[in-house]
């Protein structure tokens, strides 16, 4: 039989915690290589779960599995996603504080499937209501419709969330889910209309044509080949052999009738979908005069329940209002081109808005539950797209990166700073460990006035000529002398060969970054001309009525820029995360090839390095396993010791000194701090753990585990 120690060669430890060498970068990834070519794809720091993207389907999220980790502590059972979904779990129980799990790493690493297990998990083991039975269901069914509408085929995961999400779980005192809420941040709107090469649009398309029946087409009036779609083929690569559009097409159908979709609704739905692909197909001619007509007649207007001559109008000329006057002005081609591009986009925007917001009326509490749950408690989820570097990277990655870049600070915020501050404040010796703090590209990114997004928007508002290229010349200016920002442009005055004079490069927390400039401008400003949304409101399809409101054509009010929009969006996810306890998934992904049983080190220490995980250790370690304030402690533990129980009543950190002296901690196990005990290994916590339990009996009374 195999000794332990050669085991624990073979697999590794399940707690980086438990490293001989914590301090050694090769140790930690020898550790993980370790456990990644034994199919252990999980890993503990202290409570952090680091997660390594294995490629193929393991064995272990069974409903077996999903039992053997209920109500077990963490540290008695195999790292897993199950172990920090119950973990969790139980402490909103038990500390009736909500949670969150806030789920990082780069695209393709693992966040979305990391997600739906977490779900998964609460969707299976959570008690419901009876008359909540359906809920399990939505929740986990809202997954395949959001996917199908906002995930898509990149070159670094064949199914990339494009949008960020932000899922709330509702509890009530008893732990019965009773509600969900989605949040969901800036779509990745231009891959409507454009993709790169190896991309795909959003899935939904190809499904419906793959998978929807002869009739269905024929309403739609569309073919089933997706070569036929000009908005479908800019990547090339219709067509994906690990997916298969025709069985998501019959989840996605499933799903949609299990949230409460009426068939009326889905029709109007798809209705818009084959729109925007008819629209994709709309052609423009330009006459002798340079006048745009268009030159392809399609079924576009009666699909989007607009009038076909105010359509076409609108798609050739432009509404302006000048010193209270309106003028009519034709759309040269290129215009017109980008006319319909706005609109396609635009409709397909709000569609998906349109989309959350049905989904979130659908998983609401029902108003009498709503004010009857003043014990509710929340488990909030937050899965966004990764940080990703492409050959062109544009607007979209550079919203997406920064987005990043602000998770990363509040992991920081909240675990490595907050860590050290509370070592301070409670006056326990603590040597400080050196981690790389991103506030600093945070603020070159957000700064009010001075930072990228303000400049953009400015460039945008600015009166006269602007272009991408005046912005960039005005990024230059201003936060040119940035140690994190770089252009072509050297301090000598001379330039910098390898970069393109389009160009402005990041140096983000996770790696170095070029944006190109071109469409900045005009993806910050996602306008789209009013006579168009003048002709979408007034739409006979419920759905794009709904989503093009009158008042917005009234209200010549400019709404805010996209960037901005983004940046506040995430000021206010940040505010709602921070309101919660945190726990953290930390995914990583093992090779670029999207294969198993491949582990590539290079790219397995460059996530290691930007994701802090040496950090994280070393401060983990540094530190002890667990804390607990003086009157918890007390209160959990009295009565284990004859001078405590029943009632303490001299000063809280006298009475903790005489329980741990009875309960013979040694001096190295614990610390004293200000308000709270540290003590430093699990297996001494374990052992009073056992001993409260093993009293039970005596005290009478079913105590809860608490850790
Ligand atoms: P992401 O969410 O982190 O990328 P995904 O969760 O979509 O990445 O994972 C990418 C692919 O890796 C999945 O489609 C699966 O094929 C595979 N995969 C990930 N985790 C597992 C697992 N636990 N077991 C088996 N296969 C897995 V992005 O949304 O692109 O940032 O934007
Ligand atoms: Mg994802």
């Amino acid at each position: 039989m195999e000794s332990a120690l050669t085991a624990r060669d073979r697999v590794g430890v399940q707690d980086f915690v438990l490293l001989e060498n914590y301090n050694s970068e090769a140790t930690f990834i020898e550790n993980l290589r370790r456990r990644f070519r034994e199919n252990l794809i999980y890993t503990y720091i202290g409570s952090v779960l680091v997660s390594v993207n294995p490629y193929k389907e393991l064995e272990i999220y069974s409903k077996q599995q999903m039992e053997r980790y209920r109500g077990v502590s963490f540290y008695e059972i195999s790292p897993h996603i199950y172990a920090i979904s119950d973990n969790t779990y139980r402490a909103m129980r038990t500390e009736r504080r909500d949670q969150c799990i806030l789920i990082s790493g780069e695209s393709g690493a693992g966040k979305t499937e990391a997600s739906k297990k977490i779900l998964l998990y609460f969707a299976v083991t959570c008690p419901t209501n009876d008359h909540m039975v359906t809920l399990g269901d939505r929740l986990l069914q809202s997954n395949p419709v959001l996917e199908a509408f906002g995930n898509a085929k990149t070159l670094r995961n064949d199914n990339s969330s494009r949008f960020g999400k932000y899922m709330d779980i509702q509890f009530d005192f008893k732990g019965a889910t009773m509600g969900g809420h989605i949040l969901n941040y800036l779509l990745e709107k231009s891959r409507v209309v454009h993709q790169n090469h190896g991309e795909r649009n959003f899935h939904i398309f190809y499904q419906l044509l793959d998978g929807g029946d002869d009739d269905l087409l024929n309403t739609l009036n569309l073919e089933r080949n997706p070569h036929s779609y000009r908005y479908l083929v800019k990547g090339s690569c219709a067509r994906v052999s690990s997916i298969s559009d025709k069985n998501n097409w019959r989840v996605v159908r499933k799903a949609l009738d299990v949230i409460g979709f009426t068939a009326e609704e889905v029709q109007k739905l798809l209705n818009i979908i084959a729109s925007v692909l008819h629209l994709g197909n709309t052609l423009f001619g330009e006459g002798e005069e340079g006048e745009t007509y268009i030159i392809t007649e399609t079924q576009l207007s009666n699909l989007l329940g607009v009038d076909g001559s105010a359509l076409k109008e609108a798609l050739t000329h432009k509404k302006l209002t000048a010193k209270g006057e309106e003028m009519i002005s034709p759309l040269n081609f290129e215009q017109a081109v980008s006319a319909r591009d706005a609109l396609a986009k635009a409709v397909y925007g709000r569609t998906f808005n349109w989309l959350v917001e049905k989904i979130n009326q659908s998983l609401a509490l029902k108003e009498e539950i709503y004010h009857s749950s003043k014990d509710a408690s929340v488990i909030g989820l937050l899965d966004i797209y990764g940080f990703e570097v492409l050959q062109h990277n544009s607007f979209e990655q550079f919203c997406i990166n920064y987005c990043n870049e602000k998770l990363q600070q509040l992991f920081i915020e909240l675990t490595l700073r907050s860590e050290q501050e509370e070592y301070e404040t409670e006056g326990i010796a603590w040597e400080t460990v050196q981690y790389f703090d991103n506030k600093i590209i945070c603020d070159l990114i957000e700064e009010k006035h001075k930072g990228i997004i303000s400049i953009l928007d400015e460039e945008c508002l600015r009166p006269g000529e602007t272009c991408d290229i005046s912005f960039l010349e005005k990024l230059e200016d201003t936060v040119g002398g940035h140690p994190h920002f770089i252009t072509h442009k050297l301090a000598n005055g001379k330039t910098r060969r390898v970069m393109s004079r389009e160009e402005f490069r990041l140096l983000h927390y996770a790696g170095e970054v070029n944006y190109n400039v071109n469409g900045f401008l005009d993806k910050n400003n996602d306008l789209l001309n009013r006579n168009l949304k003048e002709v979408m409101c007034q739409s006979e399809n419920q759905i794009l009525s709904h989503c093009f409101r009158r008042e917005e054509v009234i209200d010549q009010k400019r709404p805010e820029m996209a960037a901005s929009q983004f940046k506040n969006s995430l000021m206010k996810l940040m505010e709602i995360l921070m309101s919660k306890e945190p726990s953290y998934v930390r995914c990583i992904k093992p090779n670029d090839a999207k294969q198993p049983g491949r582990f590539d080190e290079v790219l397995v220490r460059h996530q290691v390095k930007y994701l802090g995980l040496m950090e994280n250790l070393r401060v983990r370690r540094a530190g002890f396993a667990y804390r607990r304030r003086f009157e918890a402690f007390l209160q959990r533990y009295k009565p284990l010791c004859p001078e405590t129980w029943p009632n303490w009543n001299g000063k809280l950190a006298d009475g903790v000194s005489a329980l741990v002296n009875h309960l013979g901690y040694k001096p190295e196990e614990y610390k004293l701090g200000r308000s709270k005990i540290f003590i430093r290994f699990p297996k001494t916590l374990f052992a009073t753990e056992d001993a409260l339990e093993a009293k039970k009996p005596e005290i009478g009374k079913r105590l809860q585990a608490s850790y």
